[in-house]
């Protein structure tokens, strides 16, 4: 973020002012890190806060601090929309298009006026905000918050709370910093957390220790179900609905399933396709290491997008037309997924 923008922002922010902070649909540690972080700094500094999210996060997260008093606007449209009307100034985080939220807080982002604050990672940002902190370089939105802070001259401001949020969407969007993402800016940040109070050890056991006995049956069936296409370095996995109900599928429990399926050996990109009957869709989440690009891979077949090794993608078609659908293209890139194994 250039210095001009900061300089406004910090005006901005130099008297009380009514924000909202609204966080992506389905939020993960990144997302309600971010928010809660910028929450909990905001209002140290005397402005009126309201968090908002889509919908609601999965149980790993519950446990963050004022993550209670996030409002969901899916489940109370009318407060939460008449909040945002009266918004001042409109943080989005941890995305950059509106459609990221749902198409019913969509329409209620699209006809407020406010100041618009995007602080984001992801690829091609839309242009509705006012002010622009994009980069996709960066592991995590959080560690864009804290630059942000920084930025202000307030890092005497971060606590041990702020500090708690921060790490935990540093921690869960770099893969406990085992992703490319992660640099020596992210180790230094993540220093200066455990100074303030993050309790490194604590944050990972409360987000990671969360599988229930369905929940390890559903891995082992996945992972009984992977298939590797040699030639293309590529593992898959799929899960039928019926597999799902079998297992009593509750959202977030196939979260990360698909890194199994990268972590063989040999393999740098991975896909799972997971079977949604309600949706009347197939929902992919695809994987890569080294310069193959999911995220093309995804926006170019499957309307999707995300990261270049991290992309989220869909299929209207039934579970086993997506893969054949998917085996078909594999080949074109072959030579590609070749040297992104050699690298
Ligand atoms: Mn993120």
């Amino acid at each position: 973020m250039n210095k001009r923008d900061i300089s406004k922002i910090s005006e901005l922010l130099a008297e009380p002012k009514n924000i909202v902070i609204v966080s992506h649909r389905n939020p993960d540690g990144d997302a309600y890190g971010s928010s809660l972080a910028m929450y909990h700094y905001l209002k140290k500094q005397n402005h009126t806060v309201t968090v908002i999210s889509p919908n609601d996060c999965p149980s790993f997260l519950k446990w963050m601090p004022a993550q209670e008093e996030i409002i969901l606007f899916e489940q109370e449209i009318e407060k939460a929309t008449e909040i945002l009307q009266t918004a001042e100034l409109v943080f989005t985080l941890d995305f950059n298009a509106f459609h990221r939220t749902g198409a019913k807080m969509q329409m209620a982002l699209e006809k407020i006026k406010p100041i618009f604050i995007m602080i984001d990672h992801h690829q091609m940002p839309d242009d509705y905000a006012t002010y622009m902190y994009s980069d996709v370089q960066k592991c995590s939105t959080c560690e864009m918050v804290y630059d942000f802070i920084e930025l202000l001259g307030d890092v005497s401001e971060i606590d041990e709370t702020i500090a708690t949020c921060i790490y935990t969407g540093i921690m869960t969007d770099t893969g406990s910093f085992r992703f490319k993402s992660t640099t020596s800016r992210t180790h230094q940040i993540t220093a200066e957390l455990l100074e303030k109070g993050a309790d490194n050890s604590k944050i990972y056991n409360r987000v990671m220790d969360v599988n229930s006995y369905n929940r390890m049956q559903l891995l082992g069936r996945a992972l009984a179900n992977m298939k590797v296409v040699e030639e293309s370095k590529t593992a898959y996995i799929t899960l039928s609905q019926q597999e799902l109900n079998r297992y009593h599928f509750e959202k977030g429990d196939t979260e990360g399933f698909v890194n199994y399926a990268l972590s063989l050996k040999g393999v740098v990109f991975a896909v799972i396709f997971i079977e949604d009957r309600k949706q009347g869709i197939i929902k992919m989440s695809l994987r890569s290491k080294g310069k193959f690009s999911v995220n093309e891979f995804a926006r170019t077949y499957f309307n999707g997008g995300g990261h270049t090794n991290a992309a989220g993608g869909r299929s209207e078609k039934r579970l086993r037309e997506t893969v054949e659908r998917f085996l078909t293209i594999l080949p074109k890139y072959k030579t590609i997924l070749q040297e992104s194994y050699e690298a």
